[in-house]
């Protein structure tokens, strides 16, 4: 894996009405034609994303939006993508011609993305020097001006975006405030069937990164072998940290004093708040009879037989919470009203979406009130391995004791 994957890019949203030269803003800056570009109202269907390095920046990627004046009903549905992708952007790059005046709908717009505090570059196009009066007011911000057909004006852009570096969240590491320089982690990591070949996953290649760039040490073995070798450490791990799948045997094969976590609960740390989730298990310990779960799966990737959020967690469900529950399986959730039917959501790591796309998802399950969990809580939950897995982390640990007296 040599490329940043789209979930750790800053996310650089473009936005603006149509024919304003968002698509050829974009292939301006990648210097080859990514987005197509016409002289036709409403062309971008379905946007496109520059991925580039943008140093002292870092990885970025530039997301193409149709315009947000876009008609009739094929027009409204892209104009719902968009707003959609201008939810989820880190900085929001309003893209707008030079020489014509501000319009009320770009107005609109403008004041809907200020509302959300997030960095705005303002980009004119068609630029040669001179500004429309009516836009001489949106210089307040940082702003660029580019001619799309020479190019020139694309370096003022870079430099805008690399000067707002500070203004730009990064998202959190996956053991932020659980590590110490000198610390020694043991991975406990499935190669089984369903493991793809010649290579590690996302989540337990960034984490052996992660340690290695805080200097600590870092042994990774299949839960086959974990007792052999744990058995001859001479230090105790600072922490363990397992596939969810292996959860079960890992911890019988660990001593009770053995700090142990898994992948996907540090994953649902990094991408949102573990408390709503800890909170919502009193109601999945009740689940209605013949309730409905939804199992939001952030990607779609190849099943394998005994998928987890096919086969195993349904069984598990089954199994040991109620025998009568129904299954629906979604990628993605646009709207809460998708969602209100169902009594109660699990979903995986989310190691492939931004932090604020999964926070936004949680959000959209929460204003229905409807009970959520993770992948790896739903796991170890079941498996009887709470609270030991979030031990870890002093505000959830403790909140989970406060509810369930344990
Ligand atoms: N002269 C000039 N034409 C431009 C510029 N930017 C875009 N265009 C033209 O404007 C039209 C619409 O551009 P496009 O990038 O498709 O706009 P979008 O709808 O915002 O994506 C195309 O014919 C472009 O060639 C510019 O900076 N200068
Ligand atoms: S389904 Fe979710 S946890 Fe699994 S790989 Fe895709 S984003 Fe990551
Ligand atoms: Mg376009």
């Amino acid at each position: 894996m040599t490329q940043t994957p789209l979930s750790e890019r800053i996310k650089l949203v473009l936005f603006g009405k149509r024919n304003a030269g968002k698509s050829s803003l974009i292939n301006t800056i990648a210097e080859k034609p990514v987005a197509i570009v016409s002289a036709y109202a409403g062309t971008t269907t379905d946007p496109v994303s520059f991925p580039m390095e943008l140093l002292p920046l870092g990885p970025v990627v530039f997301v193409d939006t149709a315009g947000l004046d876009d008609e009739g009903e094929l027009g409204h549905l892209r104009k719902q993508k968009t707003l959609e992708r201008l939810r989820l952007a880190d900085v929001g790059i309003f893209v707008t011609p030079a020489h014509e005046p501000l319009s009320p709908e770009e107005k609109e717009i403008l004041g809907t993305f200020m509302k959300t505090h997030r960095p705005l570059l303002i980009v004119f196009t068609f630029y040669d020097g001179n500004l429309h009066p009516s836009k001489q007011e949106l210089t307040i911000h940082p702003w660029a001006g580019v001619d799309n057909l020479t190019g020139r004006g694309k370096e003022e852009v870079k430099k805008r975006l690399i000067e707002m570096k500070d203004l730009i969240p990064q998202e959190p590491g996956l053991l932020d405030g659980l590590v110490q320089e000198g610390d020694f982690f043991l991975l406990v990591v499935p190669i089984d069937s369903a493991a793809p070949k010649g290579r590690l996953i996302l989540p337990q290649v960034e984490t052996i990164r992660e340690l290695l760039d805080r200097n600590c040490g870092v042994m990774v073995v299949k839960a086959n072998e974990l007792k052999i070798f744990y058995n001859k450490l001479g230090i105790k791990p600072s922490l363990v940290i397992t596939d969810s799948q292996a959860f079960h045997q890992v911890a019988k094969d660990l001593p009770a004093d053995q700090k142990l976590t898994s992948f996907s609960i540090l994953m649902a740390k990094k991408k949102g708040d573990l408390l709503p989730f800890i909170e919502s298990l009193r109601y999945f310990s009740h689940f209605p009879q013949n309730g409905k779960v939804l199992i939001l799966e952030a990607c779609s990737h190849h099943r394998q037989p005994d998928d987890i959020g096919t086969v195993k967690i349904p069984r598990l469900f089954h199994e040991r919470v109620e025998p009568t529950a129904t299954f629906a399986w979604k990628k993605h959730v646009a709207s809460s009203e998708e969602i209100e039917d169902f009594h109660g959501v699990i979903m995986c790591g989310g190691c492939m979406v931004t932090r604020r796309q999964y926070e936004y998802t949680m959000s959209l399950i929460q204003q229905k009130n409807i009970p959520l969990l993770n992948y790896g809580l739903f796991l170890a939950w079941v498996n009887g391995l709470l609270p030991r897995a979030i031990e870890m982390f002093p505000e959830v640990y403790e909140r989970y004791r406060e509810l369930y007296r344990q």
